[in-house]
């Protein structure tokens, strides 16, 4: 399954959800699309109901305003910290994403396998070391977790497109069909 997110401040149309959706248009086998809501209660919700029915392979997507390159984090800390309100107004400060949770959850997709595909195509792809302390960090954090809960079955990452949509829609595709052959 891969997932990208809707609009919220400063993204009217949300780069990630056009590339989502573009990666729905082709109608690639066994590859399921959604998208999360930028709210701290919704996005909880949608990504506990994904569970409901574990996926095996959940790649999740956002945009990331203030870099030009293709971030695939590493790992989602047990913060949430938003800078700007979500989409229902709620700003959270200085909470655990799950209570009693790790402090931390590594990325259980082949990261650097997907940098190198990335580049393979002409991309900019990088590894990031933070997925930031918003919602992006949420939902890998709370995947990861409730991944991990489950056993392990679900292997889960983060990946992170820059504003220009053309750029979104091509790394999100190269990434999708590169974990759909693993
Ligand atoms: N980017 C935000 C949340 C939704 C999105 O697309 C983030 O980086 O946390």
């Amino acid at each position: 399954m891969v997932t990208g997110f809707g609009p919220f401040q400063g993204f009217d149309e949300n780069p990630s959800q056009v590339g989502v959706e573009r990666l729905s248009g082709l109608g690639l086998q066994g590859l399921e699309t959604r998208t999360l809501t930028v709210s701290n209660e919704a996005a909880d919700a949608e990504v506990r109901e994904i569970f409901r029915d574990p996926p095996d392979l959940l790649l999740l997507c956002g945009v990331a305003g203030n870099r030009e390159w293709v971030s695939v984090e590493r790992v989602a800390i047990n913060v949430d910290d938003f800078r700007i309100p979500d989409v229902a107004g709620e700003q959270v400060e200085d909470m655990p994403v799950v209570e009693g949770g790790p402090v931390a959850y590594l990325s259980t997709l082949p990261i650097k396998d997907l940098v190198g595909d990335l580049k393979e195509v002409g991309l900019d792809g990088r590894i990031s070391n933070t997925a930031g302390t918003y919602l992006c960090n949420h939902v890998m954090y709370l995947a990861l977790h409730l991944a991990a809960e489950a056993g392990g079955g679900t292997r889960v990452g983060f990946l992170h497109v820059p504003p220009d949509p053309e750029i979104a829609v091509k790394a999100i595709e190269v990434s999708a069909r590169m974990l759909l052959k693993r």
